[in-house]
């Protein structure tokens, strides 16, 4: 929108000189022309196509994500900074650099050095632009807010880019750095000019953090993009260029905390050497207005400090915490606090001592207070041996039970920091009811950018629609308005602090690993900083910064974004009955039977009769009772809550009906055979931008979608057959359980391959494989590989022929298809290769690799040969044989 700014600023600076008739100062019409040229290329009619480019071999820079070189900026003519903070030397720079680069843009060779020279852009706080330019009207702003204006005519113009605080300017011009790209809906009221009508722009909320699950070894947990930017081998790693662009990626969407290390296995990083490291990342951060933050062990008054206790109300320990602080302190003067995980999975915590949360969240705000720091402390908190035959007992319930006694009782620099679900970044779950439970306390809402229940970054999963919908909630709080996104912000209950925290699980293999997932980082940064931007609205500027300005590649790359969720949804775990997937596990691939019967309390309660947990107040958990009244009257009863979420509330029959009539088992084969469909459907739309973006991009992320294609159909297999199995009622569509054109490996006349049981059993097509476990080495000499024939008796055609095999890793296992001997196509061998989660055969490693149009005639015999290497036993499904046109793209 404020591109059209731009355009109507930059008309009237035109109009303006065209009025004089003449030529102004330098300004000829060729320049005019030129500009005009410009203008008309880059913002009427869009850049030119912006590319990612493959980032997974390049150093890390942050221009592989969104922040390619802008090609308008040199509008802003000479850049100084009124102030000499480093942030402020960053936004300079920032905004030079493509100033610098005017032969960048398309005939920028041409451009007026006068232009640059009678130009001029100052960039500082509000207080500075006042002292610098006392008849400025540059009004008083909030920290971190901007404002832009323009003063002057054509021959000398002062173009003033004022912040808050030095943040409120940077995040200024990364906001001109978006022009270009975020252009159509500027309201018309507002196309005046920037002289009348300055861009000024203030963040939702303060805390607006990216939490890293960083080990000191270097390891993340629930990373999906290689190594740790920030450690390695216990220590901090020496090249830190990583870091400091990482948080020039962070500033440019607003972030301005990142807490460094995991919320487990937190104790060394209280180390004097650690603290030391610590302050050389800080260092790389702050020139982009980004804090360091760290998680802290609780324990650590007795674990590393030697004392008897970590009693958070005993004095010695008060004292070790208020010493601990003041070093870090003297090393990292603007550091921004702690995140704490206490009582909670395996970690220590104030219950040790009979104490509360609050407690220690106290003793550690006190030590911080005097600095400015914060605490931010998880509301993740629960009992992780929880007896599943209680059918009373719900670990959804935890985080309420726990906190809202406590409301009132924290200090004001704690934030209470919960997750946007009351269980744990489902791909559904309802808001977490402790938004509303605690009135005075201020809070952050906590979700993941990194995927971790939602397809670790090889599934296509655009996030900011489920971020979004947890924000828009109205939790309806005595009665009144109160929307979730108000509540963390602050302004609800009248709380000074309060925000968004993203786990974002960065790593060193170009940031997230896939390319599409960094739609989610920068969807964060967009929401934390304006909770009511439209995730396709967001989704939309992304696309164009990245991958290219083409209204047809935008349109259907915003498509894809915006059915990603939906469409896993649909083929993971619909109807509010969470992912559906091996919670003690790897939390990837489909798993129902291990969201069962273990005391972590991820349940979905499934029977013979019906599913769903009911955790309503009348028969079950009464979890619906946490909420404010207008909302736990919906939830209560299954008639009024909305389909979507009725399995997290309600056990019922696989008969119930859902608001369309539809039956719930119905649905979970329909929403299955749906989602599947949709991602396949994904690698279809992406055919079509073939040679409108960058070929490397396009070659990056083909086999990607592809992939998420093949897992889809695991997901809705498993899915379909574990609920035929045990609701014992067929698919109205005859598709559940009959897979026509599918050739079972254990039917086939096997040589060496052996039938093995894979567990769960729903994670193969019948629950069996062929494993060629060719454990010997002289076994292994001798016969070096195993094979599975099928007669073929169907009809002559061309057909696409799809393996599901099992790509363990531990080694790269070989498989080659023939027909008659002969090589079934181009690529009928294959090595199985890729980095899939677990080292046994199931779901999380069962992939597919399609032959496309293999002649086939009665009595032909296809024949998969299968060469184990290291610990991959090149395992076999199935194969099955699709009819050629029906799977054409
Ligand atoms: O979702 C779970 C993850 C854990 C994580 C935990 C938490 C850091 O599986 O890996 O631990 O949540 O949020 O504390």
């Amino acid at each position: 929108m404020i591109g059209c700014a731009l355009l109507f600023w930059f008309r009237k600076f035109t109009v303006g000189r065209d009025q004089d008739g003449t030529t102004v100062g330098a300004w000829g019409p060729n320049e005019v022309q030129y500009m005009l040229r410009t203008i008309a290329s880059s913002v009427a009619f869009g850049l030119a196509i912006l590319v990612a480019g493959d980032s997974s071999a390049r150093a890390q820079t942050a221009d592989q994500a969104w922040l390619h070189e802008p090609s308008h900026l040199f509008l802003f003519g000479k850049v100084i900074a009124l102030g000499s903070s480093p942030i402020e030397q960053s936004a300079v720079q920032e905004l030079s650099r493509s100033i610098s680069h005017p032969a960048s843009v398309k005939g920028g060779a041409s451009l007026p050095r006068s232009w640059r020279e009678s130009t001029l852009t100052v960039i500082g706080t509000t207080e500075e632009v006042h002292e610098a330019y006392p008849d400025f009207p540059a009004p008083s702003l909030a920290p971190g807010e901007y404002w832009i204006w323009w003063n002057g005519s054509a021959e000398h113009s002062v173009s003033v880019i004022a912040g808050g605080d030095e943040r409120g300017a940077l995040y200024g011009v990364f906001a001109l750095r978006r022009l270009p790209v975020s252009g159509e809906s500027f309201p018309l009221t507002n196309l005046q000019n920037l002289h009348e009508v300055p861009l000024r722009e203030h963040p939702a909320m303060p805390i607006r953090w990216v939490d890293q699950w960083d080990n000191a070894d270097g390891s993340i947990e629930r990373g999906y993009a290689g190594r740790s930017i920030f450690f390695e081998g216990g220590k901090v790693r020496g090249d830190l260029k990583p870091v400091s662009e990482y948080a020039r990626l962070l500033a440019s969407v607003g972030i301005n905390g990142c807490n460094v290390n995991n919320v487990n296995n937190a104790v060394q990083f209280l180390d004097p050497e650690m603290i030391r490291g610590l302050a050389k990342i800080a260092d790389a951060m702050r020139p982009w207005g980004v804090r360091l933050a760290m998680s802290v062990d609780v324990a650590s008054p007795q674990k590393i400090g030697g004392l008897a206790t970590y009693d958070p109300l005993d004095p010695a320990v008060k004292a070790w915490w208020n010493a601990k602080v003041n070093d870090i302190y003297a090393l990292i003067p603007d550091f921004a606090g702690f995140t704490v995980k206490a009582d909670s999975e395996g970690q220590p915590g104030p219950a040790s001592y009979g104490r509360t949360p609050a407690d220690a969240a106290n003793t550690l705000a006190a030590a911080l207070a005097p600095h400015g720091g914060v605490v931010l402390y998880r509301a993740f908190v629960y009992n992780h041996h929880l007896d599943w035959n209680d059918p009373k007992a719900d670990r959804a319930r935890a985080a309420y039970d726990i906190f809202h006694p406590l409301d009132g009782k924290f200090a004001p620099n704690v934030i209470i920091q919960t997750k946007e679900g009351p269980i744990d970044f489902q791909v559904r779950e309802p808001v977490s009811p402790l938004f509303g439970g605690l009135t005075q306390t201020s809070q952050a809402m906590e979700v993941q950018i990194t995927q971790e229940y939602t397809g670790q970054q090889r599934h296509l999963v655009y996030l900011a629609p489920l971020w979004k919908q947890a924000l828009d909630f109205d939790m309806r709080v005595a009665g009144r308005s109160t929307p979730v996104k108000e509540i963390v912000s602050g302004t609800s209950f009248h709380r000074n602090l309060g925000g968004m925290v993203g786990v974002s699980g960065v790593g060193r293999d170009a940031w997230l690993g896939s390319p599409l997932a960094m739609a989610n980082l920068y969807a964060f940064g967009r929401v934390a900083w304006n909770p009511n931007l439209a995730p396709e609205e967001i989704a939309r500027e992304w696309t164009r910064q990245t991958i290219g300005a083409n209204e047809e590649v935008v349109r259907t790359v915003v498509k894809m974004l915006m059915q990603s969720w939906p469409a896993y949804e649909d083929y993971t775990g619909p109807l509010g009955l969470q992912t559906l997937t091996d919670i003690a596990g790897s939390h990837y691939g489909p798993g129902i039977e291990g969201s069962e019967n273990n005391g972590w309390g991820q349940w979905h309660r499934a029977d013979h009769e019906g599913v769903g947990m009911d955790r309503s107040v009348a028969t079950g958990t009464g979890f619906a009772g946490q909420y404010p009244l207008a909302v736990a009257k919906k939830y209560e009863s299954a008639a009024t809550t909305p389909d979507n979420l009725l399995l997290f509330f309600h056990h019922v029959p696989y008969t119930y009906k859902l608001h369309d009539g539809k039956t719930v088992i119905q649905y979970l084969y329909d929403s299955h055979y749906a989602g599947a469909a949709q991602a396949a459907g994904f690698v279809r739309d992406w055919e079509t931008l073939k040679g409108k973006i960058d070929t490397a991009l396009y070659d990056n992320v083909l086999p990607r979608l592809e992939y998420q294609a093949g897992h889809a159909i695991v997901w809705r297999d498993a899915v379909v057959q574990y609920f035929l199995k045990l609701s014992r009622i067929p698919d109205e569509q005859g598709r559940a359980g009959h897979y026509p054109g599918r050739l079972e490996a254990e039917d086939a006349r096997l040589d060496g391959y052996q039938i093995v049981d894979v567990k769960p059993w729903e994670d193969a097509s019948r629950g069996k494989a062929v494993s060629c476990d060719l454990k010997q080495p002289m076994q292994r000499e001798k016969q070096p590989s195993c094979s599975a024939e099928w007669t073929y008796e169907g009809p002559a055609g061309r057909f696409d022929i799809a393996v599901q095999y099992f790509d363990l890793q531990g080694g790269v296992a070989k498989v080659a298809l023939t027909v008659n001997g002969q090589a079934a196509g181009m690529d009928a061998t294959w090595v199985a290769d890729a980095m899939l989660p677990t080292r046994r055969l199931h779901g999380d490693n069962s992939t597919r690799h399609i032959v496309e149009g293999v002649a086939l005639k009665p009595g032909d015999t296809i024949r998969i040969e299968g060469t184990p290497d290291g610990s991959d036993p090149a395992a076999l499904d199935y194969i099955e044989l699709i009819p050629a046109a029906s799977n054409r793209h």
